[in-house]
């Protein structure tokens, strides 16, 4: 068992409510296995749902997800948010009505890396304290922090270790996960080239970085964005990583990548 599910194991019992933090744009796939898992959090109730990153989602399939995860059962609430600009007042009232008369409301933010678990923390506290990154695996110990009527237990991303490679290749195109864990940036990002492919959501890209007609699309990324060596000759792995970089970061354009019930890496076939 990971150290951080170890640690959050052993606070459990001390927790009022959890808040599980999953990516919008693809919250099957982005859910945290603690909630299945050993460690004794999927005993624990009520759980708020966080999906994080709605500014990167597709707007009319954030709808979908949440009428579908709203009508399912289990969740106290669950909202989706851009964590740079939307409030989270609505939430934090709802949250406060649980709170114990004679002390702070307790919760666990738990989720996998990269999710934006710290940031949610910081925007509930009300202060910037728990450190936010754009790397996977920026928190690396459990950690509590009080703030407004809060004590909150941040916790470092945890990754199902059982997940087969189709979600690894997920995350790393989220940035939840490390390339190398799918054989590098040039086969995750041929990958997702040809998932938005197939999937109808490449012309998406095409259109906001005006890419030219080609065969090879790693090839048009990289001379669009300028990856290219001596001789006017695409650098591959540059163009890979820095596409990965903007789609990470959603620098091309909103897209969702999975709906209900139609869990990518099934479609991916590995
Ligand atoms: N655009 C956008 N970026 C977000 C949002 N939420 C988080 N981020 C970004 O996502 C990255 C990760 O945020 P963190 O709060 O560090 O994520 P975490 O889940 O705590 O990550 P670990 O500690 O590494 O497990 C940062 O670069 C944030 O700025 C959001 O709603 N929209
Ligand atoms: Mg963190």
């Amino acid at each position: 068992m990971a150290r951080g599910e170890r640690k959050l194991g052993e606070v459990v019992d001390k927790l009022d409510v959890l808040v599980e933090v999953r990516d919008a744009r693809a919250p099957f796939s982005t859910s945290s296995p603690l909630m299945s898992g050993k460690s004794g959090l999927s005993r624990l109730r009520p759980v708020f749902l966080v999906l994080s990153k709605k500014d990167l989602a597709d707007p009319d399939r954030t709808g979908v997800w949440l009428d579908g995860l709203r009508a399912g059962a289990g969740y106290a609430d669950v909202k989706a948010l851009d964590l740079h600009n939307d409030g989270v007042g609505a939430l934090i009232s709802t949250m406060m009505k649980l709170r114990p008369v004679h002390r702070e409301l307790r919760v666990g933010v738990v989720g996998i890396p990269n999710v934006g678990k710290s940031m949610f923390l910081n925007k509930i506290v009300g202060r910037s304290r728990a450190k936010v990154g754009g790397i996977p695996g920026i928190t690396r110990e459990v950690g509590w922090y009080k703030g407004n009527g809060f004590l909150v237990v941040d916790s470092p991303g945890i990754l199902d270790p059982h997940s087969g490679p189709g979600v690894h290749q997920v995350l790393s195109w989220l940035g939840c996960a490390k390339a190398d864990v799918v054989g590098g940036y040039e086969n995750a990002a041929v990958a997702l080239i040809r998932f938005l492919m197939a999937r109808l959501l490449w012309g998406k890209v095409v259109d906001v970085w005006s890419l030219p007609d080609s065969e090879d699309a790693l090839e048009s990324v990289g001379r669009r964005l300028g990856c290219l060596v001596a001789g006017g000759v695409v650098n591959r792995e540059l163009a890979a990583r820095r596409f990965l970089e903007s789609f990470a970061s959603g620098k091309l354009a909103p897209v969702t990548l999975e709906l209900p019930g139609d869990p990518i890496h099934a479609a991916l076939n590995i």
